[in-house]
């Protein structure tokens, strides 16, 4: 109960914070537009009318659609821990150039920087590490959300077995839409947290719109921090660095709850 309190709660302040902010800055969203149907292709054909937003951008930002071919045996789930769960299909998602697409065949995740033993990690290899199932709401900073069932490794188990250094402060997350750097987290909240990263969602396959082959589930965090199409983790001592978002004057704390932007 306490949950849905807080829940409710943050909501409020968020939808508070997101009206003042569209005011201030760009939304952290390509444009709120209403999902037309060309989306579905995944095609480049829609148009964008906002001009509030910093990229040059082709796709609405939000849509209501799961475009992975199912996969056979997968069945959604409803319920997890007690709580029902937002279907897939009603649940928002954000992509500031497009969706990507990601070939499970040849995919590789590089885990490198700041760490003695770097990996290349296949699909399979990520599955193969413990796998934990967490119930978790994702809060856009724009004021919209969902509860969901996220189930993937521990980002913590990949860092131990790529030997990370002492010095590493932060993990950069390098995404296949955004050059130098999406976004990062500390790792002492990566670690405290048991952060994982969620290769399923609410029981099925990550859909490519919602970042396959995962999500980073940075819970208690606002969405922007919730990398999708990762293809490198770097693990940096750089304090100072910030990624996309966060380069626009977007917290990069996120604390869901907290400040949106941060104090020049
Ligand atoms: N690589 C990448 N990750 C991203 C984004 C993006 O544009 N590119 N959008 C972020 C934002 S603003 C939000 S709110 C969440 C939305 O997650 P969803 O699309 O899975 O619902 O993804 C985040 N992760
Ligand atoms: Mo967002």
């Amino acid at each position: 109960m306490r949950f849905r309190f807080v829940l409710v709660k943050t909501k409020l302040i968020i939808t508070t914070l997101a009206s003042l902010a569209a005011l201030l800055l760009p939304a952290c969203t390509s444009n709120p537009v209403s999902t037309s149907l060309s989306s579905v292709t995944g095609t480049s054909t829609s148009t964008i009318t906002s001009s509030t937003l910093p990229v040059t951008d082709t796709l609405p930002s939000t849509t209501t659609y799961t475009s992975n071919p199912p996969v056979p045996g997968e069945v959604e789930a409803t319920e997890f821990m007690g709580t029902k769960l937002t279907p897939i299909n009603q649940q928002r998602n954000n992509a500031l150039a497009g969706i990507r697409h990601i070939d499970k065949e040849t995919y590789v995740l590089t885990i490198d920087g700041l760490v003695d033993n770097p990996l290349t990690l296949t699909y399979d290899d990520l599955l193969a590490f413990p796998q934990i199932s967490k119930l978790m709401p994702l809060d856009c900073v724009e004021g919209w959300g969902f509860t969901a069932k996220w189930t993937g490794p521990a980002l913590t188990e990949l860092f131990n077995a790529a030997k990370v250094q002492q010095g590493a402060k932060i993990a950069i997350f390098h995404t296949a839409d955004v050059q130098g750097g999406y976004s990062s987290l500390d790792l002492n909240y990566i670690n405290d947290r048991t952060i994982i990263i969620g290769m399923k969602l609410n029981d099925i396959t990550l859909p490519d719109e919602r970042g396959f082959p995962f999500q980073v589930v940075a819970e208690s965090k606002y969405g922007y921090k919730w990398s999708k199409w990762i293809t490198r983790i770097e693990l940096s001592d750089n304090e100072y660095f910030r990624g996309y978002w966060e380069g626009y004057g977007y917290n990069n704390n996120a604390d869901v709850g907290g400040p949106a932007f941060e104090t020049p």
